[in-house]
């Protein structure tokens, strides 16, 4: 992959994880979602007729913006300055769909003056910690600075989680949202994308990650790893997977383990047409997929066209819905920035 295409699979990625959350937030939380509807959604946003007001993104890209403008800042991953991001964007704007949970760890993270900015969250859910999928739909930026390391991704991600996310669901799942984007940047979208070897990554780069919970007695020590099998079967299936089996298998809930394997099946799934999906572009494909399949779209296709994004690059990209999300030049720059210090470190 040479430089050019590289810095547009930064803007893709960014862009993407943009796009998803601000295309996918009205829906967030309906359910059978009529596909002709969103086809027109889709087409009017599209369209050469600007459709005002822009549509406004959500916390999925506010905590996003966050880790891209610490990394930017720092030039190195702290946990600290992240923290402080986080609690001051959401003071700023409390009213940005945050999930019912993690601003408490706002709160206490502002009254203990950030002492240690990992105690909260290890509070949350009487001590479990949040299983939500608040980690993975912001963790693209972080994806893109480690680039060229995939230890340091893994170690970074999981702490990047576990500013809110303690639970073991929700820094794995993290830590697979940015596999999966990692993957994506990896790859030429030029040659053919081979569905199942993506897959097949994913599921032993989990088994590495999944290995601390053997032996501990668990219902299933490997829940990802189940999932991505899952995910597997319905894409070979593909004309033959119906949205409701897609639902009942994946998910598409609040909770990690139902949603990032879900935003990966729409990445995959749409790299070849689906039915009532009338779009010969893939990038737009797997948004208006993800979103179709309802719960928590806004995250869902963040989550996925942040992956579609680093695969395809910037270029795949209508600029008619770009011009639809609130933030896209600030966006842009983001990745652009990201791109500067990753290519010279
Ligand atoms: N919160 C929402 N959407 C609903 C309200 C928005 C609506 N559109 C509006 O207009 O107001 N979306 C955002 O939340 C999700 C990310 O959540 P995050 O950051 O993970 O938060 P939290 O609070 O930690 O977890 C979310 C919920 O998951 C359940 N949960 C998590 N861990 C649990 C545990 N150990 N035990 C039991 N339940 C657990 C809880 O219900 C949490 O509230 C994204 O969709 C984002 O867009
Ligand atoms: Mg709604
Ligand atoms: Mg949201
Ligand atoms: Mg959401």
């Amino acid at each position: 992959i040479d430089s050019i295409s590289l810095a547009s699979k930064f803007r893709g990625c960014l862009v993407g994880c943009l796009l998803g959350d601000c295309l996918g937030a009205p829906y967030e939380g309906d359910y059978g979602i009529s596909k002709s509807v969103l086809q027109k959604y889709f087409e009017k946003l599209e369209g050469p007729y600007f459709k005002s007001p822009v549509k406004q993104y959500t916390d999925d890209a506010a905590m996003t913006k966050c880790l891209a403008e610490s990394l930017i800042a720092q030039e190195k991953f702290d946990a600290l300055d992240i923290a402080k991001r986080f609690v001051k964007e959401y003071f700023n704007n409390p009213r940005h769909g945050y999930g019912q949970q993690v601003v408490d760890i706002f709160h206490k993270l502002r009254a203990q003056k950030f002492e240690d900015p990992f105690g909260p969250a290890k509070e949350q859910f009487d001590g479990s910690g949040s299983y939500g999928n608040g980690g993975a739909m912001r963790v693209s930026p972080l994806a893109l600075f480690c680039y060229s390391n995939y230890e340091e991704l893994v170690n970074l991600v999981r702490r990047s989680a576990e500013l809110t996310h303690t639970h073991k669901q929700g820094y794995d799942g993290t830590i697979l949202q940015a596999i999966a984007v990692h993957q994506s940047l990896h790859l030429d979208p030029k040659e053919t994308l081979d569905v199942h070897n993506f897959s097949t990554q994913l599921i032993q780069k989990m088994s590495q990650i999944e290995k601390d919970c053997e032996g501990l007695g668990l219902d299933d020590p490997y829940p990802y790893q189940t999932q991505l099998k899952k995910m597997q079967v319905l894409l070979d299936k593909k004309e033959d997977t119906h949205d409701a089996e897609v639902e009942k298998t994946l998910g598409t809930s609040v909770a990690a383990l139902y949603s990032v394997p879900t935003a990966i099946f729409c990445f995959l799934r749409a790299c070849t047409p689906i039915p009532e999906i009338d779009t010969d572009n893939p990038f737009r494909r797997t948004v208006q997929y993800a979103i179709s399949l309802g719960g928590d779209t806004d995250t869902i296709a963040s989550m996925a066209g942040a992956i579609a994004g680093a695969y395809y690059g910037y270029g795949i990209v209508s600029e008619n819905l770009q011009k639809h999300c609130e933030a896209t030049e600030q966006f842009i720059e983001y990745a652009d920035k990201l791109y500067k210090i990753t290519a010279s470190k």
